[in-house]
């Protein structure tokens, strides 16, 4: 079978009108619909959603058959659905906290539950439609559960999920009361795109925090999975604003534009009615201009298009009075017999209208107070075919991070934007096009076909990157394999690392110590007269030696600063000095005592700085500073700086596990060898080991090692397998 991509966002892109009993269907001309069309239109492809439209029970199948020929799925929610799921918890709960407008928040009891069940409809719809192998690419807050949820019921699709709005700093994010859970719904997919960087460095920094998930730069490891974070600033079908201006509607529109402004300079400002966009602000600062600068009454007109938007939601009921208002107050204390200061249209328009009144506009003017991307801005630059014109944007808009050429604001602040478009009107030409020229390149650029190629593209990666470390995964097969290869070795050699790989990872270092299971385990390995166990672990030999002095092991301690044979003594590597650890420890006891949680720990031949129970994040700076402020001692001395699991080690250079190992070995012919660890100092033992010894790292992160086991208590499994098998049985 043919693996499908299956598209799936809250409103399927497609305008649905009851005409005379009938069901008309318009294609939506929308920038995402047109990039997604080259994805869904294509053979077995699908877009599922909702149909935007309540239709009756006994109709629903009529309208799926005439969707299904434009290869849509409907989700079909009735009024309280839509009413309590998208008005209520997307738009009164997660759209204030993502705007960073939590005052505006209903955290409703009610909300959450149709939120929910409405996910779990779309996951219902979706897996009714879904094959092993398919890729999913899920779109925005509306659905943040539905990763996880399918994720759950198919675990063997690939995922990929974008957010359009902001992800908000942890402060903000936090405040819901069902954080964990969107967090978690959120894990489900093996991707997940946001416009921005710092979108993606406030999603992590949220999930680190609410999940204790692992994550080392963009990835999260999280339930032996690994989830990608992205950013993908989304752009918007240039060449078709390009191409508008050469349409004839557009033509006429600019011309009769040109007879009423005359040689006034245009502002044009468009946006959906929404708190978010800072419309009522950048009126302000507007009326500020003409009260400080009266020079430029009847100069500038500015036309302000606001599109209807969730006007039955009481706050966007008000916002519009307030914009009537303000605009009313400024029409009235401004105009002149000939002039209107605002052309203010509550209502949409056409795309050949929009397409004129970018053309037509000295200066746009796009002010949110928070926006994920703002595509106005981009629409606006890729309009200018001349390079003339002026883009005013806000800096909390997603677009400011491209568009750097634009003159950047703080919406906030009216005196600000009110000295933007003072100097947008008497910018120099020259000015204008050497600023525009740059933006409408990288419009031109970073499209909406280039923006959808990169996520598909990066699916793909992800794929592939799970793939290739599923196939490392210790299987069954695999275990059969190594299973019999034990059996089959007359002298076999050990080697297992403790912390992490025999037992669970603990905050406390001194009470991570053996149980009886795992002294089990170990006595039946070693009874085994083929068989030579070596625990070979960073802890200091004293302790080794009180955990396992008693049974018949082969103990290195110290990372290979100390070594001993069974029935033997102790013995330190020859020729190590340990003169270097006075200056190192003062060092890191200053960082001690400045950094409550962390501790160092002193052994022969290494000092360690701990800070697993130090402040999530503080404990990382603090390392990089040591880091820095120890990186000529190291080189001088001729040190080893080991940064590993909440943990900077410092040892003499030739002290190393794989050296170690090696040593071991050394004079020795066995045929079989397997190892056995989870952090990078493992790493030097599967590299240094033969390729046929069976290299094991535990966890899931990408390693040199042959196969990775999930956690010790599969460690302790595989281990019990083996001697299960063997005729020496205990
Ligand atoms: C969300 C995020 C992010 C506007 N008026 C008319 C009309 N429009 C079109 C514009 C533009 C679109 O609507 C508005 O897009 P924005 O990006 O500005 O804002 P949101 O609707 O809030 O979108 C936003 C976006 O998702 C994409 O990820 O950028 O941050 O909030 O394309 O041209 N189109 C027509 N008539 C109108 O009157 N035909």
């Amino acid at each position: 079978m043919v693996n499908k991509t299956v598209i799936i966002s809250n409103r399927l892109p497609v305008k649905i009108v009851e005409q005379d009993g009938e069901y008309l269907l318009s294609p939506s001309e929308g920038g995402l619909a047109t990039g997604l069309g080259s994805v869904y239109k294509k053979g077995g492809n699908i877009w599922i959603g909702w149909p935007g439209i309540d239709v009756p029970e006994d109709r629903q199948e009529e309208v799926t058959k005439q969707l299904a020929e434009l290869n849509l799925i409907p989700v079909f929610l009735s009024a309280e659905e839509i009413n309590l799921y998208y008005e209520g918890f997307s738009n009164e709960v997660l759209w204030p906290v993502f705007h960073y407008m939590v005052t505006y928040a209903n955290f409703e009891q009610n909300y959450w539950d149709f939120y929910k069940s409405v996910n779990r409809k779309f996951q219902e719809a979706t897996l009714a439609h879904l094959n092993e192998g398919d890729t999913i690419w899920i779109h925005d807050y509306q659905l943040l559960l539905l990763p996880y949820m399918i994720r759950k019921a198919q675990p063997n699709v690939i995922i990929g999920f974008f957010q359009h709005i902001p992800f908000p700093s942890y402060e903000i994010f936090r405040l819901i009361p069902w954080r964990e859970e969107l967090i978690s719904g959120m894990f489900g997919a093996d991707l997940l795109g946001f416009h921005t960087f710092d979108d993606v460095r406030h999603f992590l920094s949220a999930a680190s925090r609410l999940s204790g998930a692992k994550i080392s730069d963009n990835v999260i490891t999280h339930n032996d999975r690994q989830i990608v974070v992205e950013s993908f600033p989304m752009g918007i079908d240039a060449e078709k604003f390009e191409n508008l201006i050469g349409d004839s509607l557009v033509k006429e529109y600019v011309e009769s534009f040109k007879e009423s402004v005359q040689d006034r300079k245009v502002i044009v400002t468009i946006d959906r009615l929404d708190y978010s966009k800072g419309i009522l602000q950048r009126l302000q600062a507007y009326e500020l201009l003409l009260q400080v600068h009266p020079e430029y009454v009847d100069k500038l007109s500015l036309y302000m298009i606001v599109v209807p938007s969730r006007d039955t939601v009481p706050q966007y009921k008000e916002l519009r009075d307030q914009i009537d208002q303000l605009v009313g107050n400024i029409n009235a204390r401004f105009r002149t017999l000939n002039w209107l200061p605002v052309h203010y249209f509550y209502r949409s328009f056409p795309i050949e209208f929009l397409s004129a009144l970018y053309s037509s506009a000295h200066i746009c003017l796009v002010t949110p107070m928070r926006d994920g991307m703002n595509l106005v801005s981009k629409e606006y630059v890729a309009s200018r075919t001349d390079d003339t014109g002026v883009l005013i944007l806000s800096e909390m808009a997603g677009a400011s991070k491209e568009l750097n050429d634009a003159l950047i604001v703080n919406p906030n602040n009216i005196g600000d934007v009110m000295n933007a478009i003072v100097k947008a009107v008497s910018m120099p030409l020259e000015e204008q096009k050497r600023r525009m020229h740059v933006m409408r390149g990288l419009v031109k650029k970073f499209d909406i076909h280039l923006w959808v190629k990169n996520f598909m593209d990066k699916l793909e990666e992800v794929k592939q990157m799970q793939e290739s470390l599923l196939t490392k995964h210790a299987v069954v097969a695999v275990r059969e394999e190594i299973g019999r290869a034990y059996t089959g070795a007359a002298d076999r050699f050990i080697f297992l690392d403790y912390d992490g790989t025999l037992v669970g990872f603990n905050g406390d270092i001194d009470r991570a110590s053996p149980d009886e299971e795992l002294y089990q385990i170990l006595e039946n390995l070693s009874a085994d007269p083929a068989n030579r166990v070596v625990i070979i672990s960073g802890r200091r030999h004293e302790t080794l030696e009180e955990w396992f002095g008693h049974l018949k092991l082969d103990l290195i301690a110290e990372h290979g600063a100390w070594q001993k044979h069974y029935q033997e003594e102790w013995k330190s590597l020859p020729l190590l000095t340990d003169k270097w650890k006075h200056e190192v420890r003062t060092v890191l006891d200053t960082y001690t005592d400045r950094t409550p949680g962390s501790f160092i720990e002193d052994k022969s031949y290494s000092l360690v700085w701990h800070y697993r129970k130090v402040e999530e994040g503080l404990g990382e700076l603090r390392a990089n500073e040591i880091i820095n402020h120890l990186k000529v001692t190291v080189a001088d001395k001729g040190l080893q700086l080991m940064p590993g699991n909440k943990v900077i080690e410092f040892k003499n250079i030739e002290v190393n596990k794989g050296k170690a190992a090696l040593n071991w070995l050394y004079g020795n012919h066995p045929d079989f060898i397997i190892a056995f660890g989870d952090d990078h100092t493992d790493e030097d033992i599967f590299k240094a080991l033969p390729d046929e010894a069976y290299t094991i790292k535990v966890g899931s992160n990408i390693s040199a090692a042959k196969y990775y086991l999930r956690n010790f208590v599969e460690v302790r499994d595989f281990l019990r397998t083996l001697y299960a098998a063997t005729p020496h049985r205990v």
